[in-house]
């Protein structure tokens, strides 16, 4: 382990994220593989989380989706995009993630790929993720970071929320950078 456990990115770095290369999921993409490139243009919420996760990444997925709605409902701004990347591939192959994330923002999309692709999305974002130990099912806990994380229409990472925040406070920070926002 690196130590990074559940804290937070180091300070709001304008580290491009345009490296992102995973495998298609229910987007609209044309090809198989995905990655930032797809999303350019467009403003991006990203969590990272598993599908076997009992309770902190529906969560998470509920918040991410009340924020998108609550910003649907002002015509003046952008459409969010909103994005779930698995950091448990093993389990959640592309079926997986498109039967999971119709439970949530139906424009949310969901993305894996190797372990590798998906290691190297969260690289990034310093994502933390774990594997447990499998119980007798084969079963086992992932743990990982629980934070959503805003990206600029240039493929850039803005601003990361924790659990703390509401999907109110989410959403007043969004319409901030959106608002303050200069094109690259
Ligand atoms: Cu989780």
């Amino acid at each position: 382990e690196d130590g990074l456990g559940d804290s937070e990115p180091e300070g709001k770095h304008r580290s491009s994220a345009s490296h992102w290369t995973v495998s298609f999921l229910n987007g609209p993409f044309s090809s198989r593989q995905s990655g930032c490139q797809d999303f350019l243009g467009r403003w991006v919420l990203l969590y990272f989380g598993f599908t076997h996760c009992p309770d902190i990444c529906p969560e998470e997925l509920d918040t991410l989706s009340a924020v998108v709605s609550a910003l649907d409902r002002d015509p003046a701004l952008p459409r969010l995009q909103p994005l779930f990347i698995t950091v448990d591939p093993e389990r959640d192959d592309v079926a997986a993630l498109a039967r999971y994330v119709r439970d949530f923002h139906p424009r949310l999309v969901g993305l894996t790929g190797t372990p590798e692709e998906v290691q190297h999305a969260g690289r990034d974002f310093r994502v933390y993720a774990s594997a447990g130990p499998k119980d007798e099912d084969g079963d086992y806990m992932v743990d990982h970071s629980v934070l959503l994380y805003l990206v600029s229409p240039d493929g850039l990472f803005l601003d990361y929320y924790n659990r703390t925040k509401s999907p109110e406070q989410i959403a007043d920070s969004i319409r901030n950078h959106i608002r303050n926002h200069v094109p690259l």
